[in-house]
């Protein structure tokens, strides 16, 4: 297909992206990637294929720390390739954990496990001779990394709160089942990583079609009052409403999105809309309904613009909600009463009400590594080899010892308290978060998981000074403005301008359901902690007792309260 086609669906003579062309020509996502993979040449992949082995759950990446040297000795850069495995709603068994540690410890640049925000993990640094190796241990403990990236639904957030065990346990249900049905069919997966014979039947894709989704599609579960998956990152929200004990459905929310573009006024950051409730019943054709009508709709042009949350604004909410009622032939109901109230981890032992404990660990910017203060990653091969529950990933780059016995409470502390997993943790440091950033991310233009603890520190310094020390503030940074830290729902939002200059963003709220508007752009370190020193003295002197930092900026009119996004972020 040629690039110059028009884009019917939007009847206009915008070209579409090339990354159009490459989807419909790349026969059900398989491009030539077994070639690439017999390519030993070079550690990269050619071509297309550096885009098709993302539908995979694969980035390809280079050490970015040591470009610069490789390129001044003629070298090709350091190419190895970023994992990310798909675990809908975050749970992994301790032999998969097992598994997973052995390969990273034995086959991959950095050695460590890094949790992502979107309850999984990613391995950094795995040569290509090396790709096939992961995906058949993936395989053997029942775990793929199949539509972790790229223009699919990625996977599927579920509320990770240990307390709420038997409603978690059927919401969870919910997560993998919505993550299954909207997964790609292409064989293309087990063909090439797992050297499954071709398929003669031809491949067919229901809900994604041949040319996939017209851009990435975040999808989240949620069990009120937890809001710890941080619903508006996501295209589309279900959260639970449980009457009677039982839950009967969910309000579907659509459209959020947290990404943007520095200085271009054609992006903005989107809460995710309220459409309706439905009941459980329903639930999978109505969420079928919202893909494909985004598959259908969504901008296929422009990649800036081709977000659900585009989508809503180019069409208006309105005919948007009607078409999904039309494909599903399901009405939406009037949303049911929820509430948020809470948005991080519940750290420590809490006992679910299924008799069992759960511990949940702080685990500094998701790293698990070891290094000469914590053993975090050794920590969690001791306790995989004797715990009988499951671990559960956060939303917040944390993870849960899930589902222990009284019995062996006590062997499971003693270990994380022996490893360093278990260390006195900051109100700060608990409700902080960073991207991943250098030295693996290309996009990165700025420093930000390797000065998160740095730069909680000099804030902590800085609250300690002003006598509010012991209180939370949500800080996050991001090294670009795509923004994957969350920074836009932060109460303190750092985003990468280049290196060492951030833009500092303030006032987003304790739950995440305010966008944080621009305070000062481009200021470098010092200039940052200039501003906080003044804002958090005054917050301390000004504010009401119990107020939050994020709501005394908006009450002291600091920083600017987003009603519209598309309207006031820019103004
Ligand atoms: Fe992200 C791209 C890391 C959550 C918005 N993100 C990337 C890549 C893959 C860079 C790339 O395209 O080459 C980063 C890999 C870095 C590395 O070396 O590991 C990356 N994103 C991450 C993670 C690991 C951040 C983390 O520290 O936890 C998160 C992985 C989630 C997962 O398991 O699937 C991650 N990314 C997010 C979020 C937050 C969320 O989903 O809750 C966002 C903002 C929410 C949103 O989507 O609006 C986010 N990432 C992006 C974007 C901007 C997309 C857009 O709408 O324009 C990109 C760039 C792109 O897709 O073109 C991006
Ligand atoms: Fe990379 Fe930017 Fe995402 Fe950080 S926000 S991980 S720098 S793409």
């Amino acid at each position: 297909m040629s690039k110059n086609i028009k884009n019917k669906q939007d009847n206009n003579i915008e070209q579409l992206s090339d990354f159009e062309r490459i989807k419909v020509e790349s026969n059900y996502l398989r491009g030539s990637i077994t070639d690439d993979l017999k390519d030993n040449l070079t550690n990269g992949f050619t071509g297309d294929n550096y885009s098709l082995i993302r539908f995979h759950g694969m980035y390809q990446q280079d050490d970015r720390d040591i470009r610069a040297e490789r390129i001044q000795q003629k070298l090709e850069p350091k190419h190895a390739m970023m994992l990310r495995c798909r675990l809908p709603g975050g749970i992994i068994t301790p032999l998969q954990w097992l598994k997973i540690d052995e390969f990273s410890n034995l086959h991959t640049i950095y050695g460590s496990i890094r949790l992502t925000n979107r309850q999984t993990f990613q391995l950094h640094g795995i040569f290509k001779s090396k790709l096939k190796m992961i995906h058949k241990i993936l395989h053997e403990i029942g775990l793929d990394s199949l539509g972790t990236a790229h223009d699919v639904n990625r996977n599927v957030l579920c509320t990770s709160n240990p307390i709420e065990s038997t409603l978690h346990d059927e919401v969870y249900r919910w997560a993998k089942k919505i993550s299954n049905h909207l997964l790609p069919k292409t064989k293309a997966y087990l063909e090439i990583w797992l050297d499954k014979s071709k398929v003669i039947t031809t491949d067919h894709e229901p809900i994604l079609s041949k040319r996939y989704l017209p851009r990435k599609f975040k999808t989240g579960i949620l069990i009120p009052p937890d809001n710890d998956i941080d619903l508006h990152a996501n295209d589309m929200n279900l959260i639970a409403i449980v009457e009677d004990n039982q839950l009967v459905g969910f309000n579907i929310l659509v459209g959020g999105g947290l990404s943007i573009e520095h200085g271009n006024k054609n992006t903005w950051p989107s809460l995710s809309i309220e459409f309706g409730f439905v009941l459980l019943r329903n639930i999978l054709i109505v969420v079928e309904s919202i893909v494909t009508t985004q598959r259908d709709w969504g901008n296929r042009c422009n990649r800036k613009n081709a977000k659900t949350r585009y989508t809503l604004q180019k069409y208006g909410i309105k005919n948007f909600k009607n078409e999904v009622e039309k494909r599903s032939n399901i009405k939406f109901e009037s949303i049911r009463p929820y509430k948020f109230l809470t948005r991080g981890d519940h750290f420590g032992w809490k006992k679910g009400i299924d008799n069992k404990w759960h511990l949940t660990l702080f685990i500094p910017g998701g790293r698990l590594l070891d290094d000469k203060n914590q053993l975090l990653k050794s920590g969690m091969n001791a306790i995989a080899k004797i715990h009988r529950g499951d671990f559960r990933l956060t939303a917040n780059q944390n993870l849960i010892i899930a589902r222990v016995d009284e019995n062996d409470k006590k062997d499971i502390e003693d270990i994380a308290l022996n490893y360093g997993l278990i260390k006195s943790v900051t109100n700060l440091q608990k409700s902080s978060m960073a991207c991943v950033a250098f030295p693996t991310c290309p996009l990165a233009m700025s420093e930000s998981e390797r000065v998160l603890l740095i730069f909680i520190k000099k804030i902590e310094r800085i609250m300690n000074q002003y006598g509010v020390g012991a209180k939370s503030i949500v800080f996050r940074i991001s090294g670009c403005p795509n923004g994957c830290g969350r920074s836009l729902l932060a109460e303190i939002g750092l985003i990468g301008k280049s290196l060492g200059r951030y833009n500092l963003y303030l006032g987003g709220n304790s739950i995440g359901t305010r966008i944080a508007s621009l305070y000062s752009e481009n200021i470098n370190e010092s200039e940052i902690f200039n501003i906080l020193d003044k804002l958090i003295k005054l917050w301390s002197e000004k504010r009401y007792p119990k107020e939050r930092f994020g709501d005394f900026c908006i009450r002291y009119n600091i920083s600017k309260k987003i009603i519209n996004s598309m309207l006031d972020f820019w103004s």
